[in-house]
């Protein structure tokens, strides 16, 4: 975001999200509105080099995050809960909270600014369209128009199951490679112990790919991580950060697959896992973050994106909070 004509290049991109949808009428024109919002915000108020980030959220939801470098907050009428004033191109952030069925902003003077949107169809409720506070979120930037990257997030008996994927290379390629793995991922996606040997027959052919894949069972306090390749993760809890091990190798590379063991790891109430590719830094100290616990996922996943990538590779973080309190 640094010209006019970027805000109005956003908000064709995400009404086409609305559109993709097909979730009824009024959509497109809210969630267009909120993104012309926080586009203008940018413009305004933020340094050059705030992004957009938008995708749909299907059925019925387009997820909306504006991230800057600071100086400041700019519009934080919505947080404080004043009423919208008129600046700019439209009527501020409160008019974005208004339109949006759910919405987050972690701001302070001589910060960096985070805001998030969902805006849902007309029909939905704020319950009814996505229960808050969420429990995870992830972005997903790619180097050319097709991401070579991706994730997945499956609620399935009585847990969580989170991957990132990092396909071999950029482009259509890398992306063959990471839609293989979470196809293999979704046949079964609670079935960590076979998940291995099921994604490398699968992959076969492709480019291969870097491979997190983690499984959060509530109540029992523990993690359990397969991790093959370059994808990093880490949890952070009131102990402090620990770092998810992973082994060498690349998943569908061979008939047989590279050694790998799953690993355990404490998951304490109030902990947060994150999961990244290559595209941003190998080492990212996450206790910086930790003052966002109370924020949706996607806030701190945003600020990872901001702060870590390199935007020489595809960027992938994706960011779980615990539930559950401390
Ligand atoms: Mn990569």
């Amino acid at each position: 975001m640094s010209h006019t004509a970027d805000v109005g290049a956003v908000r064709r991109a995400v009404s086409g999200y609305a559109d993709q949808l097909d979730a009824g009428p009024g959509l497109a024109d809210r969630a267009g509105q909120a993104a012309t919002e926080l586009a203008a915000n940018l413009l305004r108020h933020a340094l050059p080099g705030g992004w957009i980030l938008a995708r749909p959220l299907p059925p019925s939801a387009v997820e909306i995050i504006a991230v800057d470098h600071g100086p400041c907050a700019g519009d934080a009428t919505a947080e404080a809960g004043q009423p919208p004033r008129r600046a700019g191109l439209g009527y501020g952030l409160a008019a974005v909270a208004r339109v949006s069925s759910y919405f987050d902003i972690d701001t302070c003077p001589g910060r960096p600014t985070t805001v998030l949107a969902v805006v849902a169809s007309s029909g939905a409720t704020r319950a009814a369209a996505l229960p808050a506070p969420r429990a995870w979120a992830g972005i997903s930037v790619g180097l050319d128009e097709t991401c070579g990257d991706g994730w997945a997030v499956a609620e399935v008996s009585g847990g969580t199951t989170v991957a990132v994927v990092d396909g071999s290379g950029h482009g259509n390629y890398a992306f063959a490679a990471a839609a293989a793995a979470l196809a293999a991922l979704a046949d079964d996606p609670a079935d960590l112990d076979s998940y291995l040997a099921r994604a490398n027959a699968a992959m076969l052919g492709t480019r291969g790919a870097a491979i997190a894949v983690c499984r959060l069972e509530p109540g029992c306090g523990e993690m359990r991580c397969l991790s093959v390749g370059n994808v990093r993760g880490a949890i952070l809890s009131d102990s402090g950060p620990h770092t998810l091990i992973h082994c060498r190798g690349t998943v569908g590379a061979h008939v047989v697959p590279p050694p790998a063991r799953i690993a355990c790891y404490p998951w304490p109430a109030g902990a947060m896992l994150v999961l990244w590719t290559d595209g941003l830094a190998d080492h990212i100290e996450l206790t910086a973050y930790a003052r966002q616990s109370t924020h949706d996922p996607a806030i701190t996943a945003a600020a990872l994106y901001r702060d870590h990538s390199s935007d020489s590779d595809d960027s992938t973080v994706v960011v779980v909070k615990s539930q559950a309190r401390p």
